[in-house]
């Protein structure tokens, strides 16, 4: 580690009251192992066989929710290669053939946050070392350099920075979109996660505690005007006030991130969700963060006219169910992707926990294609997975890989730096080798017509 970030780290570090860390348990009990539900066997993988997974592979294919239960059974069988089996059917029931890629550049506009959170190696107090704030010249000319790569989308978030007027935000915005539009592209803007909206809320004055929706649909609606074609689906962290508190204290919590979540859906833009998981939280609560996320998206879907069962649910693996498709993108307002992240403890304040295993994390992408039954895509993001963990991923859970993304500051696996970059190539020779046929997608998951750097979307 060289001086200057040994010097950062140790700033942190001072900053941070130590606290108790439970760390995330991933190996297998004994008692597990001797289950009398698992069977030695030399069939799948050579593993020991548990019987009670073909009963959740039926329940799930037949499109029957699974319960929080049956995830923690997911969670604690040795069968590992029989989850990733039952997560592999549901995923090819969904996209039997396919895999998704898009061309996209992400962009952090700045790093300066009046947040600490203990997990965050990203963000930087105003006039530390290494903090910026990107201008428009600077925002323009990244918009001029993605268009001119062919990039479908613009990534874009930042810290919630204490000083930066509310007029920089929409001004942002629609710095990209007349750049891109002046290029002759429809360069989409992926930008702000559902913190941010709150942020900007409040600096334009607009949040009032008594009716927060009212400030956020406020934010939101400016942002559209300006150019914002969908949110991402950062800064979920894990909805559970126990790990909010420990680890990213200030953060808004569940409720409203949910808030700004149905807010967007209802003005009719697409939104992303995650889960960063393998730090402080256990695994019951990954699985409550999930049946919240799948009960907002009951709540999406059933407001485009999807039907709900006899619970109130609508998944999407029952027999006869409509995938929400990129023509409903038209009018859009549903979740379309759940993105697992695996913690990367590298420069964060929890740098002395080890992150989640490998195993890990192909369990926990596979769980959450399981639980998740209402969400169209999976994505394992190959920054934070490694290229090659996310193409072992399309066979247990995930049909989307994230894009060419070029710059990503936020967390930097094995010391990479921030210029993080495959070519269309290195993403379609991943999906090809793990069997699937490689699809370009723009942002709404419709399939781009592209010749070089010039594309467009059909329906
Ligand atoms: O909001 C921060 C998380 C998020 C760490 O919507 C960390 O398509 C792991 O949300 N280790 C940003 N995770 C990334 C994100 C995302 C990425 C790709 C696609 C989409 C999408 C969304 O990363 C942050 C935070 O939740 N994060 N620090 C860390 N040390």
């Amino acid at each position: 580690m060289d001086a200057k970030r040994q010097v950062h780290k140790d700033q942190r570090s001072a900053n941070v009251a130590v606290r108790v860390v439970r760390p995330v348990r991933t190996a297998d009990t004994s008692a597990q192992r001797h289950s009398p539900h698992v069977r030695r066997s030399r069939g799948r993988g050579a593993a020991n066989r548990d019987l009670r997974l073909d009963d959740l592979r039926a329940k799930a294919l037949a499109g029957e929710r699974l319960t929080i239960a049956d995830g923690e059974l997911l969670y604690h069988t040795p069968d590992l290669w029989g989850v990733l089996e039952v997560a592999d059917a549901v995923r090819r029931k969904l996209h039997p053939d396919v895999a998704y890629y898009n061309i996209n550049r992400h962009m952090n506009y700045s790093n300066v946050c009046a947040l600490s959170c203990t997990f965050c190696e990203f963000y930087r107090k105003d006039g530390q070392a290494g903090a910026y704030t990107r201008d428009l010249d600077y925002v323009r000319e990244e918009t001029r350099r993605a268009v001119e790569a062919g990039a479908t989308e613009m990534h874009v978030v930042g810290g919630l920075h204490p000083y930066l007027p509310w007029s920089y935000y929409p001004d942002l915005v629609r710095t990209m979109r007349d750049e891109a539009a002046r290029l002759g592209s429809d360069l989409h803007i992926k930008a702000f996660t559902a913190v941010e909206i709150v942020h900007l809320a409040k600096i334009a004055k607009q949040f009032k505690a008594s009716d927060r929706t009212a400030g956020i649909r406020w934010v939101l609606e400016q942002l559209k005007d300006a150019g914002l074609g969908s949110l991402p689906g950062g800064g979920a962290e894990v909805f559970d006030d126990r790990v909010h508190d420990e680890a990213f204290k200030g953060k808004i919590r569940s409720d409203v991130w949910l808030d700004v979540h149905r807010v967007a859906h209802e003005l009719g833009l697409n939104t992303n969700a995650t889960i960063l998981y393998g730090h402080i939280e256990d695994r019951r609560e990954r699985l409550v963060h999930m049946d919240m996320l799948r009960t907002a998206q009951d709540d999406a879907l059933a407001r485009l006219g999807h039907a709900r069962d006899a619970a109130g649910a609508v998944t999407l693996t029952r027999p006869g169910a409509d995938l929400p498709t990129p023509s409903m993108s038209a009018r859009g307002g549903y979740f379309q992707t759940i993105t697992p992240l695996p913690f990367v403890p590298d420069g964060s304040a929890l740098e002395r926990l080890p992150g989640p295993s490998g195993i890990e994390n192909l369990r926990t992408l596979a769980i959450a294609r399981l639980m998740l039954d209402n969400f169209p895509h999976v994505k394992a993001f190959w920054i934070m997975q490694t290229l090659k963990a996310a193409q072992l991923m399309l066979q247990c859970g995930a049909d989307d890989l994230d894009g060419t993304v070029v710059w990503y500051d936020i967390t930097k696996v094995e010391g990479s730096g921030t210029h993080q970059e495959v070519t269309a190539r290195d993403l379609q020779r991943a999906i090809r080798e793990a069997g699937f046929t490689p699809v370009e997608r723009d942002t709404l998951y419709r399939p781009v017509t592209r010749d070089g750097t010039a594309w467009s979307v059909g329906v």
